[in-house]
């Protein structure tokens, strides 16, 4: 795997507890999230250069995936929306597959048509975005040839 440093635990226990039990199980433990699928983001921290792994909702087409820095509708963009846009490589696990991976924000018609299929995948995205003022940002993740 390309990205190196030191991996840091979440300070939120139940993101910490659910990382663990996905990587422990090989991804077949601790995978969804109110019944929906989950995948697990590892990040390299903006200034600490460690390894931050990040679970957020699947949200798949075609081999890519959009990552959706909801941050349950909070008012401030989560901290890895920063790390990624400083440093747009990510691995990406889903359950029991890995990949490296580029990560673009997406705008206009590309960010509609990723927003509609975030929501299909997790409906709760749309009250997220009820709930705060900023327009919830999209990344998209591909796979590096
Ligand atoms: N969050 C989402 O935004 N979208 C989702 O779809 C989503 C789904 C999901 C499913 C399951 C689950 O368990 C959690 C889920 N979450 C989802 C929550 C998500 O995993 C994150 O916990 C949440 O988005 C908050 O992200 P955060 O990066 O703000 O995390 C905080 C708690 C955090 O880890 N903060 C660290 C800390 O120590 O306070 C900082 C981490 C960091 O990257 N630090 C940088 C560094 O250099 O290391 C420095 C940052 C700076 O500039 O100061």
């Amino acid at each position: 795997m390309p990205l190196e440093g030191t991996y840091e635990p979440s300070p939120s226990q139940w993101v910490r507890d659910q990382v663990e039990l996905y990587e422990s199980s090989g991804g077949t433990q601790g995978t969804t999230m109110r019944g929906l699928p989950v995948v697990l983001v590892t990040n390299v921290g903006v200034k600490s250069g460690k390894l931050r792994k990040t679970p957020l909702m699947r949200v798949e087409h075609e081999g890519a995936y959009a990552l959706v820095a909801s941050n349950g509708g909070a008012v401030k963009h989560p901290v890895w929306h920063h790390n990624l846009v400083a440093f747009p490589r990510i691995v990406l696990r889903d359950e029991t597959r890995e990949w490296d991976m580029k990560v673009r924000v997406v705008s206009g018609e590309e960010r509609r048509a990723w927003w509609d299929r975030a929501v299909e995948a997790f409906p709760d995205y749309a009250d997220y975005q009820l709930r705060t003022d900023r327009e919830i940002p999209v990344f998209v993740a591909e796979r590096i040839a």
